[in-house]
């Protein structure tokens, strides 16, 4: 005992003295906030814009150049200004089920957010038993900020199934104006076949969250109408293709078996019947029977060792035409950013970057600036800029 309150109070000593000696050292400490890695396409330096956010998950560019929103997943609200301010919590956002990988998750604009200055936050949502489910709600930001105004929830993903698992969450406007919205299994597997229930699909809402009368099981009065796609199991990348105009969608797998989606209507995606993946035990998944099967999409993409991706975004910018078109990934088990070459809808080229950080990657951005821009999975989370140097 007394041998531990030893140590505590040298390590506190220690801590102390670094803070003096931190405080006393602004340029080494803002110089640590930029480190350079070496990469196939040239040399990347990566700046850290903010440290400090709660198990950030998801971000979204304001207009203009006015920062960012970002989500934190205990269930806050951000701005973060270009300088890397962190401003208060946004009130007016929903109460969420703050457990396992429930919460606060992704953020979305509306597209006419100019104007119109609605936001749309996907989060988990407590029902009975303990239980909780995936839902969509928007507000409309306050000038100054602070407030989210007339926050009101337009989809419930139904039944409410999670014990805190596999919310999957990822929002996405297409160019057809419409909110679609990746929902995870709950890990309830077989549920992510039935089209009576909203687990392990895919939906497609009007920016009201109405069904749009052309979804592709409408007027089946046994299947939500909401379903665009099903089949699928954790989802955690949405990302519209910007030459081809596709869904591309990726899902964590069981142990082996993340993979990546092109997205049609009405597509059955294979989970649980068809996967690449067996139980995290070294046993198969009792609903598994093939690694694809007819009539079930395959993925364009799978990786045999999960990374546990999470965030997705193709590169669009100028600023790097060595990243022209690439399609890029975070990873949180294996820390690293992961950049994919693509010809036409295959991968034909995979690199993995920034593994010397030692980050848990949950989200990526492309932003309006040319940069990539990755939140990182922690109780002291960073908002990280990315830029391959001009030079290459
Ligand atoms: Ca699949």
């Amino acid at each position: 005992m007394m041998n531990r309150l030893l140590r505590w109070r040298t390590l506190g000593v220690a801590c102390t003295a670094a803070l003096v000696l931190a405080s006393t050292l602004p340029a080494e400490a803002a110089s640590s906030r930029t480190t350079r890695h070496a990469t196939e396409k040239g040399t990347v330096t990566v700046t850290e814009i903010v440290r400090g956010l709660k198990r950030p998950w998801a971000l979204a560019f304001l207009p203009d150049g006015a920062g960012m929103l970002v989500t934190e997943r205990p269930g806050r609200l951000r701005h973060v200004s270009p300088q890397g301010e962190i401003g208060p919590p946004i009130t007016g956002t929903p109460a969420v089920f703050a457990r396992g990988q429930g919460g606060l998750l992704d953020i979305a604009l509306a597209p006419d957010f100019a104007h119109s200055r609605v936001v749309y936050l996907a989060f988990s949502e407590a029902g009975p038993n303990e239980l909780a489910g995936t839902a969509i709600g928007r507000g409309r930001l306050s000038a100054d900020l602070r407030h989210l105004e007339n926050f009101e929830v337009i989809f419930r993903q139904e039944p409410k199934r999670s014990t805190g698992v596999h919310f999957g969450a990822r929002m996405a406007f297409g160019p057809d104006g419409h909110l679609y919205v990746a929902l995870g299994e709950n890990n309830q597997r077989p549920f992510a076949q039935d089209l009576d229930k909203h687990q392990g699909k895919i939906v497609r809402l009007t920016p009201d969250g109405e069904v749009p009368p052309d979804n592709p099981f409408v007027g089946r009065s046994d299947v939500r109408p909401e379903i665009w796609s099903y089949g699928h199991r954790n989802p955690q990348g949405l990302a519209w293709h910007p030459q081809t105009g596709e869904l591309w969608e990726h899902e964590h797998g069981p142990r082996g078996g993340d993979e990546i989606n092109i997205i049609r209507a009405g597509s059955n995606y294979g989970w649980p019947r068809a996967t690449h993946g067996i139980n995290y035990t070294g046993l198969p998944i009792p609903e598994a029977e093939a690694r694809s099967l007819p009539g079930m999409e395959d993925p364009v993409y799978v990786w045999s060792q999960s990374p546990a991706i999470s965030g997705m975004t193709f590169y669009t910018g100028e600023r790097a035409p060595g990243w022209k078109s690439n399609l890029f990934v975070g990873a949180l088990k294996n820390r690293e950013l992961i950049r994919l070459e693509l010809h036409g809808n295959r991968v034909v080229h995979e690199e993995r970057l920034l593994k010397a950080l030692g980050e848990r990657i949950r989200d990526v951005r492309a932003g309006p600036d040319g940069a990539l821009y990755l939140l990182t999975d922690e109780n002291d989370g960073a908002l990280l800029r990315v830029e391959l140097d001009p030079s290459n």
